[in-house]
């Protein structure tokens, strides 16, 4: 319904990605909720609930590339306005029971990057969508704030450096020190995407 741009495709695809596009199964209801006035910026920003059906994508995925030996059970997800800057092994972390996002709060996570269990998401998905139906999807942070009210209780801790958001200075000098502070892997720039992201992370 909101396809990408044709440049911005082809450019990510020059940089050697898959690209794929996918339909949220429930897009029909936060559009409904979108018509609202108090909700009309919803549908600027929809995309955004793509990170509840990443369970969905994987599966696409998996149907459309076949990839051989590759377990998909476990997936980290990032915003398009995130940079990789290093090569990690994702069996150094620990493995989520549902999801595991920064922000040692779980009432208030930010899923911009997430490690998923696809296997648990997929076992909540309908549940959580019956739940986020009758809230009428009515979140204040969109997919944030409903994964967060239906099963952030259950959520578990990504170390900031798989979501390093320099400017935001929410993390305490202690807590990097905790967390291995300077080995920066994920970079989210929050704001600026995708090729603007690039020169962002250039600058730092
Ligand atoms: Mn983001």
């Amino acid at each position: 319904m909101y396809p990408l741009p044709a440049t911005t495709t082809a450019w990510i695809r020059a940089l050697g990605a898959f690209v794929m596009t996918h339909e949220l199964t429930f897009t029909a209801d936060v559009l409904k909720t979108a018509e609202l006035p108090e909700f009309a910026w919803i549908k600027g920003v929809i995309s955004t609930y793509l990170r509840t059906e990443v369970h969905l994508i994987k599966n696409e995925f998996s149907k459309k590339f076949k990839p051989d030996n590759v377990d998909l059970t476990y997936v980290i997800w990032g915003d398009l306005d995130t940079i990789w800057l290093k090569d990690f092994d994702s069996c150094t972390l620990a493995k989520p029971t549902i999801l595991s996002v920064t922000g040692a709060n779980t009432n208030d996570p930010n899923a911009g990057v997430g490690y998923y269990n696809t296997t648990a998401m997929s076992m909540i998905f309908g549940d959580m969508i019956s739940y986020a139906r009758s809230k009428a999807f009515k979140f204040s942070a969109l997919d944030n704030t409903l994964m967060a009210e239906f099963a952030g209780s259950k959520f578990t801790a990504l170390p900031y450096f798989f979501n390093w958001r320099p400017y935001w200075g929410d993390v305490p000098q202690e807590q990097w020190a905790r967390d291995g502070g300077g080995k920066k892997y994920i970079l989210h720039v929050h704001g600026p995407k995708l090729d603007k992201t690039v020169c962002t992370a250039k600058g730092l």
